[in-house]
């Protein structure tokens, strides 16, 4: 199958240029000025823009939370993403113990191949190509010795928390550990940085005082609880020599912590998430605030102004989603793809703010929220937009150039933009299955027309011609240090 693409921009990380560009099956097969080639498809491209497809290096699809699930699944959150321009997603595996006992592990231990099986069976359903980071949230000696076999699963990469004490967090001795592990095998550890101590005795001080609305999420996960532990976890980076990501950076403090320590050669890179260039803990405080729930939380205007500094400075490396939606109101049935379908939500913490499911969608938001607020408004060129949320990802997390390119030999993800499209944006433009969207009514413009996912056509305007089981595991390599 032969696809020619005509007369399109094409943008990159660094070069903007004309070009023809022949897709031959999954790849792009030719690149130039006046292709002519027998093909089977042959597209104009005249006035528009010719991306990378999107990579989003953070999500949580299916994931089990507060007695519910994440409202996306690896075929519905894929189909959102599409629609958005992302052909590359990767979601984080919850260390899982096995129903009884296998290997050496305890009862109760969580099993790194247990893990991942149980998360490839989710994702047999997927629509676009993807991979996993693992969540650590255990430590011990056997599973220090277990941590190398990840490679051979095509995970590279492993999740670390100062935060979410007695559930998720390990200490920094098995942080620091963990760390060197990774050094010596090349692997990559995120970190998510937030102070799990400060955290716990807040939350039982607000509680005790009956404190119960939204906005007690963000007064009791402090603003410098970030910033030191960013400042702790580049320390350990630099004591382990170990190359570490820190993922979903909020306050404007800890983009000059990372700062601090990029400019001392500590191998320590950073990303946000779209919802924090944006919103702020005034947004916890209206009466539906409780869509605005994710850990770490919303801040202040100065951070998000910092953050973008980050972005346009190269302080920060990418900006993902941490896409992980919830219905604000779970008890009422949306229809997705002609079905009703309700699924738990954010209601089951109407009375205690620490019962709300943490996260918010994003998946499909990303690129085309980014490209109106940043290409548009002159904060970021479209070469920094391609390099923030396609080519970083995928160098760091092991992908490029087969990823993130639009290099002869890369895989066909294409994504034709049109830089001129309006749209009045919202729930109703949106794939995501959840009963609401941050954005809602945000006049974008600049929108994606058609994406191609290995030289396949999964979207073509308002329509979907992907289909679940498209996507592909992504085992990956080494990733790059940036
Ligand atoms: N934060 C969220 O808000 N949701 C999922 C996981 C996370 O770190
Ligand atoms: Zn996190
Ligand atoms: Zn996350």
């Amino acid at each position: 199958m032969k696809t020619l693409l005509k007369n399109g921009t094409l943008i990159t990380a660094s070069d903007t240029f004309q070009s023809d560009i022949l897709i031959e099956d999954e790849k792009i097969a030719r690149l130039g000025l006046n292709l002519e080639v027998d093909s089977d498809q042959r597209i104009d491209a005249a006035g528009k823009l010719i991306l990378p497809g999107g990579v989003d290096p953070h999500v949580h699809l299916d994931l089990p939370m507060f007695n519910t699930v994440s409202s996306d699944d690896h075929y519905t959150g894929h189909k959102a993403a599409a629609f958005g321009g992302t052909t590359t997603a990767m979601d984080f595996i919850p260390l899982t113990p096995p129903p009884h006992p296998v290997g050496e592990g305890q009862r109760g231990e969580g099993d790194f191949q247990y893990s991942v099986d149980l998360w490839m069976k989710k994702a047999e359903k997927a629509a676009i190509d993807y991979s996993f980071h693992m969540n650590l949230t255990q430590f011990n000696d056997r599973i220090a010795k277990e941590i190398p076999s990840l490679r051979g699963m095509g995970i590279q990469t492993l999740k670390v928390f100062t935060a979410y004490n007695g559930r998720l967090r390990i200490d920094d001795g098995s942080i620091f550990r963990a760390m060197q592990i990774a050094r010596d095998n090349g692997m990559l550890v995120m970190a998510h940085c937030e102070n799990g101590d400060v955290i716990e005795t807040l939350v039982g001080k607000a509680l005790a005082a009956g404190h119960t609305s939204p906005e007690w999420h963000a007064l009791t996960r402090p603003g410098w609880g970030a910033i030191d532990a960013t400042l702790r976890v580049a320390g350990l980076a630099a004591e382990s020599d170990a190359s570490v990501y820190i993922v979903h950076m909020n306050m404007g403090g800890e983009v000059d912590m990372l700062k601090y320590a990029r400019e001392r050669g500590v191998k320590v890179m950073g990303e946000t998430c779209l919802q924090y260039l944006f919103f702020t803990i005034d947004d916890l405080r209206r009466p539906d605030g409780a869509k605005w729930i994710c850990s770490p939380p919303m801040r202040t205007e100065k951070d998000n102004a910092r953050l973008w500094e980050g972005l346009r400075d190269g302080i920060l490396q990418t900006v993902g989603t941490d896409h992980c939606p919830f219905f604000l109101d779970g008890t009422k049935p949306i229809i997705y793809e002609g079905r009703e379908i309700a699924i738990a939500g954010k209601e089951l913490g109407k009375d205690d703010f620490t019962k709300i499911p943490n996260g918010l969608p994003g998946i499909q938001d990303r690129l085309p929220v980014l490209w109106t607020q940043g290409v548009g408004t002159g904060k970021i060129s479209a070469n920094q937009f391609v390099e923030l949320t396609s080519a970083n990802p995928a160098r760091i997390f092991g992908l490029y150039p087969r990823k993130g390119s639009l290099l002869v030999g890369a895989d066909a993800d294409i994504v034709i933009w049109d830089p001129q499209k309006k749209v009045s944006y919202g729930v109703s433009k949106s794939h995501q299955r959840t009963d609401y969207n941050l954005y809602e009514g945000w006049e974008l413009k600049g929108y994606p027309e058609k994406v191609f996912l290995r030289g396949k056509l999964i979207v073509d305007g308002d329509e979907w011609k992907g289909k679940r089981g498209d996507g592909k595991f992504l085992k990956r390599g080494e990733g790059e240090i940036l």
